[in-house]
């Protein structure tokens, strides 16, 4: 295995002696107030080392969504991952359609490699996710129906948070469980498990997976939350109504997961309600995680600096705002390079030009974005 110290670029670590000098010469507090997005330069990537170094610093926990497939296939992938990471968020690996090939089996083999990687390399893990409508194998809808539904989750939920217990640092517990368009009074999702067990088919799985292990963070995760638009605001307050139900009956929740899959062509962006909405979720005792975050450049431009450049900015004035919530304890991006993205299938450009939403290019060279990013958690406030 690949150390973690021979993976730093000896050069560039050398040349900076001392990141917190070079900051201070660099993006002073004075800076700042002059201009919100000072030197969005390459060169402002050059003094920091890591990004999960420079999060550290304000006890931010810095990390990225990967998988098996690249980790351990792509040796200069890992290098700038685990250069730039302290958290491990298998994208793919740890849902149902990944682990359980039949109703009775469980299939840890990539998991538990996933494991032993985090383990040798000192990464936090997070766990997404128990629960969630999507990537359930084929046989789910042939074989759970409501008679089964409760043992069914509850089994689940024993065996993959049982055998991780005391290794993740928190777990999605209930992924995307609202969407107003389905039209209850709730603001839920209608979702087999919904239909089989009713609303409290949430309230089960944080208990079922406080008792399966205790020591992980239990997070609600959701997205579509962060814009000044009719569905943003609507998920926002039908998410603080879940949670406040959630918390009368007493349901071990600790922490919300903003995903933040932003759009850099997007200007509906309220940063006063998006306070108000960490501010809500913070005063409910609550952490909050920021967990998917990537900037689409969908509908931008084609010239690559311009592009580049606009990314960046979503990304620093997102995390300006988000990171002035102490509440905030970590942030992770929806992958680390252009390389291995979701966006290029999902949402891929209509000129057909490879899509540029993450901190590296796809030669894993340092973006724009990945300097913003550096800066932005530099200028945060330490919690
Ligand atoms: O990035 C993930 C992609 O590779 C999968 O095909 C897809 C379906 O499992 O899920 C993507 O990740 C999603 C995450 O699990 C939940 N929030 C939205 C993410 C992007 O779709």
């Amino acid at each position: 295995m690949l150390s973690r110290r021979r993976l730093f670029h000896v050069g560039l670590g050398a040349a900076v002696a001392s990141c917190a000098s070079l900051e201070k010469q660099s993006f002073g507090a004075g800076d700042r107030l002059q201009n919100p997005h000072p030197s969005l330069t390459a060169s402002a990537t050059a003094g920091f080392t890591s990004l999960a170094q420079v999060a550290a610093r304000k006890n931010i926990l810095y990390g990225a969504a990967s998988d098996y497939a690249m980790l351990s296939s792509d040796a200069a992938f890992a290098a700038e991952y685990l250069e730039n990471c302290a958290a491990l968020v298998p994208e793919n690996g740890l849902k149902w359609r990944a682990l359980r090939p039949s109703p009775e089996q469980f299939d840890f083999t990539k998991s538990d490699w996933l494991f032993n990687f985090a383990e040798t390399h000192n990464l936090a893990m997070r766990g997404h996710a128990l629960v969630w409508h999507l990537s359930m194998p084929g046989w789910f809808k042939e074989t759970v129906n409501r008679r089964n539904a409760e043992s069914s989750l509850v089994r689940h939920i024993e065996a993959v948070a049982g055998r991780y217990a005391g290794k993740v640092h928190s777990w999605d517990v209930v992924n995307e469980a609202i969407e107003i368009p389905d039209g209850r009074s709730d603001g839920l999702r209608n979702t087999p498990w919904l239909e089989f067990l009713g609303e409290d088919y949430i309230d089960l799985s944080f208990r079922v997976a406080e008792q399966a292990d205790p020591t992980a963070l239990r997070v609600y995760n959701d997205y579509g939350l962060q814009y000044d638009t009719t569905s943003h605001n609507a998920k926002r307050g039908a998410a603080l109504n879940l949670l406040e139900r959630m918390q009368a009956k007493g349901t071990p929740i600790q922490a919300f997961g903003i995903q933040s899959h932003l759009r850099a062509s997007e200007t509906r962006f309220n940063a006063e309600k998006l306070r108000r909405f960490l501010r809500d979720i913070a005063s409910m005792g609550l952490k909050i995680l920021i967990t998917e975050l990537d900037v689409s450049d969908q509908g931008l431009p084609a010239d690559l600096e311009d592009r580049d450049r606009r990314v960046a900015d979503a990304y620093r004035a997102y995390l300006d705002v988000v990171l002035d919530e102490p509440a905030v304890i970590a942030v992770l991006t929806w992958g680390l390079s252009d390389r291995y993205t979701w966006l290029a299938e999902f949402k891929p450009r209509e000129d057909g030009l490879p899509v540029r939403p993450l901190p590296l290019d796809e030669n894993l060279e340092r973006k724009l974005a990945w300097g913003a990013i550096a800066q932005a958690f530099d200028q945060a406030p330490a919690r």
